[in-house]
């Protein structure tokens, strides 16, 4: 990860906690659930992307650390 600016990073961690709902540092298939609605309520101008949750967990331990949440989002944020 090269040239992340901090404050995107903040952004990111926010967005994360506050989908986050019981603040347990991971967003469980619920949770996230919840976060792909909202961002397709968001993204009315764009395709909204359908994203398995498995996409995003990457190491498949069934929850989304923020790191795997981060990857994901910059990587679909460039
Ligand atoms: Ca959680
Ligand atoms: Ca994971």
């Amino acid at each position: 990860m090269a040239c992340i600016d901090p404050g995107r990073i903040q952004e990111v961690r926010e967005l994360f906690g506050y989908f986050d709902a019981d603040r347990n540092g991971y967003l469980d298939p619920d949770e996230f659930e919840r976060f792909l609605a909202a961002l397709a309520e968001g993204e009315a101008t764009e395709t909204p992307t359908k994203v398995s949750f498995d996409h995003v967990d990457t190491n498949k331990n069934g929850r989304i650390e923020f790191s795997e949440f981060l990857d994901w989002w910059l990587g679909r944020h460039k």
